[in-house]
């Protein structure tokens, strides 16, 4: 396929309720997305960066400049034969992969079409449903979180991870835990604590957990391996994970016992697909991880989720969780029994919503194919 157009827009949409995280409380989005066309076809993919560097060094504006400058005159008008090309057809630009991961990704929605087979399917996945979870901001008062909780799971989700920081952790714990016993639970630290609180983070062997994520800090995997000799509780390392080589490497180290996938911290689904495997020959359980994405983000991490390696719920939920109208038809629904339906359509299984997107849109560029040279005729 020729890559004939890339366009670049972003839009702004207003969550439904702030998320809050130990690195800072969202509200409002400002989300790139990236359409490519070829052969009549339009794909789409997602920049899953936040509006400021605190989960990861990527930014909403970052992402545009380096989409712009560099990744989109890269890609336009080039010839591929399968969108697993992208990444090395992008590898003069390190790092940025979330701006990176919604070209190819959009490319993989392309290819999908071609095809005339979903998303899900040509990604190798098998699932015909995906378990859900959800992920819960930091609370007030453990008092405010219990009945965030209990409609959750009145709504069928299949785990509960609550987000956690320092001062906000044990307490809401433990009364979780006793309001919940049985119930499948894990917390989120985002890289709030330090190796010397070690300690601490041991008294959460207590409450069963199912894992805690990135405890330690975001570019760290070594002091995880440290920490994981301290504690019972399995690490899953998120932030730190950014390719296949990575989790070899953490697992390898015993830094982790779980792997959560993000396809914007890898780079698109050629590497998620790479993650996929070194987890899975390693017998290491993997799940999907969100960034708040629209119904686009969503709609590829379903088709990712729906990989064998994919063993445990993944903070893949409702479009109504988040938006008061999300951005493509039908929006993602969850079944009382707390699962997604793989869609069984050719490309993403959603349709997007461009009129909706129009309306949300605050910039856009378009690049195409530069033209070929037009032979001048030298005069004599
Ligand atoms: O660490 O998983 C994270 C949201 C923004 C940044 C980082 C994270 C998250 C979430 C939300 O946990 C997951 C979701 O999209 O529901
Ligand atoms: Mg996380």
């Amino acid at each position: 396929m020729k890559i004939e157009t890339l366009t670049i827009r972003e839009i702004q949409v207003g969550l439904k309720s702030p998320f809050e995280t130990s690195f800072g409380t969202i509200w409002q989005r400002r989300i790139l997305l990236v359409e490519a066309c070829t052969d009549g076809l339009s794909g789409w993919g997602e920049v899953t960066a936040g509006e400021g560097p605190f989960y990861n060094p990527e930014t909403t504006d970052t992402a545009w400049s380096v989409f712009c400058d560099f990744l989109a005159p890269l890609a336009a008008g080039k010839e591929i034969d399968n969108p697993a090309e992208v990444p090395a057809l992008l590898s003069a630009i390190r790092g940025h992969e979330m701006a990176k991961a919604a070209l190819e990704n959009a490319l993989w929605d392309i290819e999908s079409q071609r095809q005339g087979v979903p998303l899900a399917r040509l990604l190798g996945g098998t699932a015909k449903e995906i378990a859900c979870g959800v992920s819960l901001g930091i609370q007030n008062s453990p008092e405010a979180l219990l009945p965030i909780i209990e409609r959750e799971l009145a709504a069928g989700y299949q785990r509960i991870k609550i987000k956690i920081k320092p001062g906000k952790d044990l307490e809401f714990i433990a009364a979780v835990r006793k309001r919940f016993p049985a119930v499948k639970l894990m917390v989120d630290a985002n890289s709030a604590y330090r190796l010397e609180q070690a300690a601490h983070l041991k008294e959460f062997d207590a409450f069963d957990l199912m894992m805690i994520e990135q405890p330690l800090s975001w570019d760290d995997i070594f002091d995880h391996a440290r920490l994981q000799t301290q504690i019972r509780t399995p690490v899953c390392l998120d932030e730190s994970i950014h390719n296949a080589n990575h989790a070899r490497a953490a697992i390898e180290m015993k830094a982790c016992r779980v792997i959560n996938i993000k396809l914007g911290r890898v780079g698109g689904h050629s590497e998620a697909r790479r993650v996929e495997e070194a987890c899975r020959e390693r017998s290491v359980p993997v799940w999907c991880g969100g960034m708040l994405e629209t119904g686009i983000g969503r709609a590829h991490n379903i088709a990712m989720s729906s990989l064998p390696g994919f063993v445990l719920p993944g903070d893949v939920s409702a479009s109504q969780r988040y938006w008061q109208e999300d951005i493509i038809e039908p929006e993602v629904e969850v079944t009382p029994r707390g699962t997604i339906e793989v869609p069984a359509s050719p490309g993403l299984g959603y349709a997007v919503r461009r009129k909706r997107v129009e309306q949300c849109t605050v910039r856009q560029e378009v690049f195409r194919a530069k033209p070929a040279p037009v032979p001048v005729a030298s005069g004599g």
